[in-house]
């Protein structure tokens, strides 16, 4: 038997609502809801079916990229199943399952829970020459936090160990303490602020995100949701103002993206705190959009 047949299990409402085929699609999605280690708002453990949901009242139609989803399909793979309150165990579960995912030619859009999670999928993932594009309003660089190793708070950390120096570009970050701004330069990772993200500009942003991943064959892209602003998406662990808006994730993922991206992750939508599906709705649109353009490359390459 593999992981996969053991823990990784269907749902009852499947991505966009409709049941592809998964001979005939090109993406699927993972859904991990672990909620374990969060230090203010549990509930993102909730977040795969809520999307889910949300996912089916949105039209899968892309303008940016002029595809339609609805004809190719996504395929909803189910969810891992987790244990609460064992992050190790999960940990171990994530990466094994994610690695025999791993050889085929297919894009792979895990969907959280909390942050941690990223850590098993990179883990698993087996890659060498790897870069990490992380969204998200926190560095999440801490050595430990309250306690913990393995945590929302100290992941990008222990990612940082698996890849080395350098491996890690942040966008949208405005939330860290000092100590972490230290040991980010002292990895010789970057990031850039959304502060500074609106003085520079977008286009400026992505001429910076390509001059660092050229050094890269792979890259891997880590959204946490929080990277926009509160008040278009509340439903956080742990929300933090002065954020990006929608439109200018959507830009920026949409020019990021491209034959290099292995998978993505999106983390840390928390359903229990989100009024009107907003935060939810807004994944689903994310990761309509994020296939759109992966099928508009796999488009141009045949
Ligand atoms: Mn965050």
């Amino acid at each position: 038997m593999s992981f996969k047949e053991i823990f990784l299990n269907r749902r009852p409402e499947a991505f966009g609502g409709i049941e592809w085929s998964r001979d005939k699609t090109k993406v699927s999605v993972i859904g991990i809801p672990f909620d374990s280690t969060v230090s203010y708002k549990p509930g993102t453990r909730f977040a795969p079916d809520h999307i889910r949901i949300a996912s089916r009242n949105i039209e899968l139609y892309s303008i940016r990229n002029q595809i339609d989803v609805e004809e190719h399909g996504i395929y909803d793979e189910g969810d891992i199943a987790v244990v609460h309150g064992d992050v190790y165990q999960t940990l171990d579960r994530v990466e094994k399952i994610v690695r025999e995912f791993s050889s085929e030619d297919r894009f792979f859009i895990y969907v959280g829970g909390e942050h941690t999670i990223t850590q098993g999928i990179i883990k698993g993932l087996m890659r060498k020459d790897l870069g990490v594009l992380v969204f998200d309003a926190h560095l999440d660089f801490r050595d430990e936090y309250l306690g913990l190793r393995y945590s929302h708070a100290s992941v990008m950390r222990r990612v940082s160990e698996l890849l080395g120096g350098g491996a890690l570009f942040y966008i949208g970050v405005r939330a860290f303490s000092r100590e972490e701004l230290k040991e980010i330069s002292k990895a010789g990772h970057e990031y850039i602020t959304t502060v500074s993200l609106r003085r520079i500009g977008l286009r400026e942003v992505i001429k910076r995100v390509l001059r660092w991943s050229d050094r890269y064959k792979h890259i891997y892209i880590s959204l946490d949701i929080d990277v926009i602003d509160p008040s278009m998406a509340p439903g956080v662990g742990t929300p933090e103002p002065d954020g990006l808006t929608s439109w200018e994730l959507f830009d920026l993922l949409n020019e990021v993206i491209d034959e290099r991206v292995v998978s993505m992750d999106l983390v840390e939508v928390n359903p229990l705190n989100d009024p009107s599906e907003i935060t939810s709705t807004l994944a689903a649109k994310i990761i309509v959009e994020a296939t759109a353009k992966y099928l508009s490359l796999r488009k141009e390459r045949s």
